[in-house]
């Protein structure tokens, strides 16, 4: 993939510095993620921004600057303090244990909290020094949750990409969270945001709903103006490396010895970080029972456990040290012989050329983590097994068990469930992991990198609209304009043509707004598409020449005919939603129900304010449960929630004019709110180029142009207006296909309501 700059940040730098007599060293680090990113490094310029593992102080700062940069990083500096509260406290305190569904583990401070948004700051600020609007940026996990949004704040208008390596948890439990509010608007700063697996997706959308009242479709999420995107994308591994590192030496010693010291024996491995979320303890007390119950195997299988320390200074690791410690010690007294020790337990950094020969040697793999993003020790041992073939018992609760065919899943916390998959492995000869190594071979860590850049580029056209102020008598919109045989206008009502008024029975049309509909109208098809009634459609707008539609495209009235009425609400949504939201008007006082022929509507503006808004989150999420896969949206509004047929929409409404008038050769369309943007879709779908799309009060990244206010935009549709006056032929309105026999009585006042 070649290309646009890519700007990634990511707590540690892949290169670590240490500090060497009077000098500094670095070191390389290799990790999953720095493989990962050197493909897609290659080709196009790329800088790392991360805290560089050590303590620098101010005056080798500059020189550390220096060593890094010719390596593609850029140093966060990174004082002892903020380093304390910024990862070992909130990172590694709060989030961590929380994501992995802990909370009796999650210990929040506000002092780890601010050092945490400091530090999220700094990440940010370097970024937003540098980044440029064709650039991608690229945030990883959890530790820097705050900076997507953070980049938006400095005004960063890139493609901006974030990764979750790690679970998100259920609702229940993230909303435990104190500061989980910050937290999910941080990360809704990116445009598309990566999880391992569809569980996380679906409990970080519930947590959305829940905690911010945000609605979402499985892959988006629409937040004020900007669309964050979802999307699945578990992270791979590089086996062609694994590969390398078998043919090294110390693999191949690694693999010898072990295979020597326990011929004719069966070999486990184990490979974790020395963490609680790993299930060290169960996949040792699980062992335990295999010795127990299955005596033969007392003296003919050995577990290998690699155990890396880990996160040393937080107390709840210390623990866990102890206590497997104290299970390894009890085990092995109590089944070890002179020719024999059951745990081989390494409580050490073994490097990654030796893991490689462990996995070989290894008969099968125990992974039980309780809970773990994805798992990668698993996608490694089948890697080094290759043709060999392997055994691998994991874990349910890791991502990796979604995608591991073969795999024999087991529950951690059911010891004598995991012994006898165990003792089943065992027994086998020649396990077949040829599904699972297919999945490890092609869902490579650079081929999940790729995809996932691809998937952020693709948001990038939203991310820089070409959105210009709307200045129709300046080229090249005039001439298009000018030229336009059959122009169509599909203009918002309230926020558009007529601000907001605090009673909306006051936002009644000037007499100008009246006028320039008028003139426009003797030119061009006109419409009016509102979210307001039809009664007051009629009464402010009915009697000039143009089409409306009311209650958010609910009906729509061509200019001299009938309202015709799309989607009602009727049937399950009467029989289902109704008493739900009689419920909870009941249960909320001060809330209302309100059944209109499009919608029905749960009222809160009169009800306690804070207690309204728990409620309608409730009910939110309430909703969307009943309604899945039903032809129903829910829209939220200004202290009302509505549900609606799907096909009532002001972009179906749009959808349909454009059908009939299909040869309408210019567009223009223009809104200020939520439920305009989906006739901006629908007109961007339909006539791509050959509309312009306006966005009144500021830019909007689903339009074309953009103008100040619903006065300014007047101004520039009265010019327009004025334009087509002039010109010597006039082309004309579009024809109206549905509407053709009638065209006599363009002009009139038109029909009353059918209902
Ligand atoms: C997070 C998520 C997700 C282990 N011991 C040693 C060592 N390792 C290596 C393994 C493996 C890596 O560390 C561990 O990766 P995991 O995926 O198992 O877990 P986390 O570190 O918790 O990673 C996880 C991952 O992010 C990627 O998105 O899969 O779910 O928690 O590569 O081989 N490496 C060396 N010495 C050791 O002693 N050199």
């Amino acid at each position: 993939m070649k290309g646009r700059r890519l700007i990634v940040a990511a707590t540690r730098l892949p290169v670590t510095m240490a500090r060497k007599a009077e000098s500094w060293e670095a070191r390389a680090s290799a990790g999953g993620l720095v493989t990962a990113l050197s493909a897609v490094a290659e080709g196009r310029q790329f800088e790392w921004h991360g805290w560089p593992g050590a303590h620098v102080p101010e005056s080798d700062r500059p020189t550390v600057t220096r060593m890094l940069a010719r390596r593609g990083a850029r140093p966060i500096f990174l004082s002892k303090a903020d380093i304390e509260g910024f990862y070992a406290g909130f990172s590694n305190r709060v989030l961590w244990p929380l994501c992995h569904g802990l909370t009796d583990l999650s210990h929040f401070t506000q002092s780890a909290w601010q050092a945490y948004e400091r530090v999220n700051a700094m990440f940010a600020d370097a970024i937003a020094a540098r980044a440029k609007p064709d650039d991608l940026v690229w945030v990883h996990d959890y530790q820097l949750a705050l900076v997507p949004e953070m980049l938006r704040q400095r005004g960063v208008n890139c493609a901006i990409g974030y990764f979750l390596h790690i679970p998100f948890p259920s609702s229940e439990i993230y909303r435990t969270l104190p500061v989980r509010e910050d937290v999910l608007r941080g990360i809704l700063g990116a445009n598309f945001v990566g999880f391992h697996g569809y569980e996380y997706v679906s409990h970080f959308r519930k947590a959305c709903l829940r905690v911010l009242g945000i609605e979402s479709d499985p892959e988006l999420i629409k937040t004020g103006a900007r669309r964050v995107y979802l999307g699945v994308l578990p992270i791979g591994i590089d086996p062609v490396e694994i590969a390398d590192m078998a043919r090294q030496k110390a693999a191949k010693h690694e693999y010898s010895s072990l295979r020597t010291a326990y011929a004719g024996k069966k070999i486990i491995i184990g490979v974790d970080r020395l963490d609680y979320t790993k299930g060290i303890p169960e996949k040792l007390l699980a062992f335990e029972e295999l010795l127990r119950s299955t005596p033969k195997w007392r003296e003919r299988a050995v577990l290998v456990q690699v155990a890396a320390p880990s996160r040393q200074s937080v107390d709840e690791y210390q623990a866990l040290k102890r206590r497997v410690d104290e299970l390894v010690g009890r085990i092995n007294g109590q089944y070890s012989t002179p020719g024999h020790t059951p745990i081989v337990y390494i409580h050490q950094n073994v490097s990654r050329t030796r893991l490689v020969g462990m996995y070989q040697a290894a008969d099968v793999a125990l992974v039980t983590p309780i809970r773990d993003g994805m798992n990668l020790v698993a996608l490694e041992y089948i890697a080094a097994r290759g043709e060999l073939g392997g055994s691998l018992v994991l874990s349910e609760f890791a991502g990796a068990a979604y995608l591991m065919p073969g795999a024999r899943l087991v529950n951690p916390y059911n010891i004598h469930e995991v012994a006898a998959a165990l003792g089943d492995e065992l027994e086998r000869e020649h396990p077949d992991s040829s599904h699972m190594l297919d999945f490890v071979n092609e869902n490579t860590s650079s081929a999940w990198a790729e995809r996932f850049l691809a998937r952020l580029e693709a948001t990038t056209a939203e991310v820089l609209p070409a959105s210009r102020p709307l200045r129709v008598t300046q080229d090249p919109l005039k001439t298009r304009l000018r030229t336009a045989r059959h122009p169509l206008v599909l203009l918002d009502y309230d926020g558009t043509l007529r601000s907001y008024e605090r009673k909306p029975q006051d936002a009644s049309p000037s007499r100008k707004a009246r006028r320039i509909l008028s003139d426009l109208a003797k030119h061009a098809a006109v419409y009016v598409i509102s979210g307001r009634s039809a009664d007051t459609l009629e009464q402010w707008l009915g009697d000039l020449p143009i089409g409306l539609v009311c209650e958010h495209g609910f009906a729509l009235r061509e200019v001299g005919r009938a309202w015709e009425e799309r989607g009602t609400v009727a049937g399950h949504a009467l029989r289902r939603v109704l008493p739900l939201l009689e419920e909870f008007a009941r249960r909320t006082p001060g809330a209302m129900v309100e059944r209109k022929r499009s919608a029905i509507a749960w009222h809160y503006r009169s009800a306690e304010p804070e207690f309204g808004a728990f409620q309608a989150r409730e009910l939110l999420s309430e909703l969307e449960e009943m309604l899945r896969r039903r032809p129903f949206t829910v829209l939220r509004g200004n202290r009302v929630i509505e549900v609606r047929h799907a096909q009532t929409s002001k972009g179906h409404a749009a959808e349909e004019i454009l059908r009939r008038r299909r040869d309408a050769d210019f567009v223009l369309c223009a809104g200020d709110d939520r439920t305009d943007e989906d006739m901006m879709e629908a007109v961007a779908r339909l006539r791509g180029e050959h509309g312009v799309r306006c966005w009144v009060g500021g830019r909007h990244p689903m339009t074309t142009h953009w103008t100040e206010s619903s006065a300014t935009l007047l101004d520039e549709l009265g010019k327009l207006a004025e334009l087509w006056a002039r010109r010597t032929e006039p082309p004309g309105p579009p024809a109206n296909n549905a509407a053709r026999a009638h065209t006599r009585v363009r002009g009139k006042t038109s029909a009353t309501r059918r209902d």
